[in-house]
């Protein structure tokens, strides 16, 4: 039965291989590489990239093959900063510098990098102790969880296949966040497991038939979770979902049918969004890059990945134009809610091409009580943890959300851009708490009927509703 497997599996990675072949012709074509300029542009001038940001960026164009003397400065310093705090970094974070680290290096230099793939093995094991049982929750989340599971697995680090097999059920929670599936997830879950199952058909990892059925079946599920967010014009889950999705489905041909997903279609609104500066941030620009070469995460050991050297994308990239401000700014007004049991309200100035961050900051000075928030610094930009005092919390997966007419935004408080007559609202856990989606849906609709229609809502949202 076993030999049996194999023989179908490995039918199926030389299908995968063939497939993967004819997916090429969805790359961006040479003629169209001067579209991905301004991806490069920020990335390389990208000066405030430090820590995770510049390991995400270091990633991708080493995938891509680019070789730039700004790049190898970036090298190490994401060397020199990152390794030296590998404690403090989270079990993701972590990941990421290894294989960014590793992406495009001679095999014999990996040894230098064998203490932090056992440091990750550590970490990864913390994530699965604090789920305590398979429907718990991790330290962080399973998108890294995922990055870990595919690093200790295209390193070589240990790890079980009974845990994987018990916690990467695609029915776990943990791939949704308020009810939504989270496609960024899933793709890295598909990208995970496809390196275990790669591992197990070279027999790498001994184990047996049935630990490789149950991989094969979550790969097809989280495929076909991944496909049903699919929207008309190609994107995946949203813009800034889109590249890893298209990974996910580079290595997975065999488990969706072709007529399922047309990659060029895809590939055509990605570069449409790039021209409209969709990924004028670095990791969001670092994290699309690679599925538009048709690289992906699985790659990283590839060597020849690396070998077209520098001519292989011929760039031209200019100094991004430093936007002159406007002496006299056109002003827009913004209305600003908190709830908390009861009802925070305030109608906030900003010029025009303000963002999210900056009503709250207006809203903060007008009223330091109700409107006091905190935020940290992520690789996507500022994040708010707690508002009016009130600190989201990952044990209980609550977290503060930004919606814009009653749809969850798809950018953070630093880049979302506020328009004239948008309602920001704030709401607290133990409003939530008292009601469930569907008197939550009650309100939202309530709200819309006091004439407050397209506006942008901030919730602090329960994630297990
Ligand atoms: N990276 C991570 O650990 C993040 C993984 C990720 C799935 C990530 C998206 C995908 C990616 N490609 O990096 C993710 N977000 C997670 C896990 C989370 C949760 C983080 C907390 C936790 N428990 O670990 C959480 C709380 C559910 C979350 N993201 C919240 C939010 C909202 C932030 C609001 C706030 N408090 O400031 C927000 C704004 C959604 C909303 N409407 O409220 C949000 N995320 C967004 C928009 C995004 C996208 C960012 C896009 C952009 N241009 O800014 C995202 C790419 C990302 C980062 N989140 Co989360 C998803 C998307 O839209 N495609 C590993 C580490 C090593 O770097």
């Amino acid at each position: 039965k076993l030999e049996e497997t194999f023989k179908d599996l490995n039918e199926n990675t030389k299908k995968t291989e063939k497939d993967h072949q004819l997916c090429t012709i969805c790359e961006v074509s040479k003629e169209n590489y001067s579209r991905l300029n301004p991806l490069l542009s920020t990335m390389i001038h990208s000066k405030y990239a430090r820590g995770i940001q510049a390991a995400n960026v270091l990633l991708s164009l080493r995938l891509v093959g680019i070789q730039d003397k700004n790049l190898e400065q970036l090298f190490q310093e994401v060397r020199d900063s990152e390794v030296k705090k590998g404690s403090d970094l989270t079990s993701g974070q972590l990941a990421l510098v290894i294989l960014s680290l590793r992406a495009c290096q001679n095999s014999d230099e990996s040894v230098t990098y064998f203490p932090l793939v056992s440091q990750l093995e550590e970490k990864f094991q913390k994530e699965i102790e604090n789920m305590g049982v398979p429907d718990g929750n991790p330290l962080t989340n399973y998108y890294q969880l995922s990055l870990d599971l595919l690093t200790l697995c295209l390193f070589n680090g240990s790890y079980s296949i009974t845990e994987v097999k018990n916690y990467f059920t695609p029915e776990n929670k943990n791939f949704y966040f308020g009810g939504q599936f989270s496609v960024d997830t899933g793709a890295m879950a598909v990208l995970a497991l496809t390196c275990v199952k790669r591992s197990i058909m070279n027999r790498q990892i001994q184990t047996n038939g049935e630990d490789l059925q149950y991989i094969n079946n979550y790969t097809e599920s989280l495929v076909k979770k991944i496909l049903s967010e699919k929207k008309g014009n190609g994107l995946i889950g949203n813009i800034y979902s889109t590249g890893e999705a298209m990974q996910a489905l580079f290595v997975s041909p065999n488990y969706y049918n072709k007529n399922e997903w047309n990659c060029q279609q895809t590939l055509d609104t990605v570069l449409k969004e790039i021209s409209q500066g969709a990924f004028d941030m670095p990791t969001a620009a670092a994290q699309i890059l690679p599925a538009l070469m048709g690289k992906t995460y699985l790659d990283v050991n590839n060597v020849s990945s690396c070998a077209s050297g520098p001519g292989h994308l011929n760039i031209s990239i200019h100094e991004p134009i430093p936007v002159e401000p406007t002496i006299s700014p056109t002003w827009i007004s913004v209305n600003y809610t908190v709830q908390i049991n009861e009802t925070f309200f305030t109608e906030v100035t900003v010029p025009k091409g303000s963002v999210f961050l900056d009503v709250m900051e207006e809203a903060q000075k007008i009223n330091q009580t109700a409107f006091r928030f905190t935020f940290v610094e992520s690789s996507w930009g500022p994040y708010i943890t707690s508002v009016q005092g009130l600190e989201e919390n990952h044990n209980d997966r609550t977290y503060w959300q930004l919606l814009s007419g009653g749809e969850p935004v798809s950018q953070g408080v630093g880049n979302y851009v506020v328009h004239n007559g948008e309602n920001l609202e704030l709401m607290t856990d133990s409003f939530i708490r008292a009601k469930n989606e569907k008197s939550q849906r009650e309100t939202a609709r309530d709200v819309d009927r006091t004439g407050e229609i397209g506006m942008a809502w901030f919730t602090l949202y329960l994630l297990n509703l």
